[in-house]
């Protein structure tokens, strides 16, 4: 938390992980300070000491708050879910609420880590869009319900 109390969000502007947390904040209507962690500047500002001191696996987002610090963008928004029920994100209706679960786990342990940077640095240039794309739409094709 900032001095004046208010959570502080270690994000990328182009990170989509940053995305999810920004957009659960907004319609929380949390207000938050930003700390931006340019991921290709300096060669990358999430492989700095100062960064890594606060998540180890040198990823953005980052959430602190209510004195602690956050890792991984759906451990934060349940979080938020949980300490800030109103509004509420997830439906009442368990099935339904399944089924967002079931997406946003997909899109977030199926989609999205499979391309972001440090593993397309090792998929090479070449092979980078092929290899989007199969994540993109065998992730997609998971969904049904
Ligand atoms: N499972 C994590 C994934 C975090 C993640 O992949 N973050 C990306 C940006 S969207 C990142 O920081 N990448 C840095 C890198 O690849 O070096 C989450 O949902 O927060």
């Amino acid at each position: 938390m900032t001095e004046s109390g208010k959570p502080i969000l270690y994000s990328y502007f182009r990170s989509s992980c940053s995305w999810r947390v920004r957009i659960a904040l907004a319609l929380k209507s949390i207000d938050y300070e930003t700390v931006p962690v340019n991921l290709i500047k300096d060669g990358g500002q999430q492989f700095s000491k100062e960064f890594q001191a606060l998540n180890p696996m040198k990823q953005v987002p980052a959430l602190k708050i209510d004195g602690i610090t956050i890792g991984q963008s759906l451990a934060i928004i349940e979080y938020l879910e949980e300490t800030r029920p109103t509004p509420r994100l997830l439906p009442q209706d368990p099935k339904k609420r399944v089924l967002v679960r079931m997406i946003s786990d997909l899109i977030a342990g199926g989609i999205q880590p499979l391309q972001n940077l440090s593993i397309l640095k090792q998929v090479g240039q070449e092979n980078q869009l092929a290899w989007a794309q199969k994540a993109i739409s065998s992730g997609f094709n998971g969904v049904h319900g």
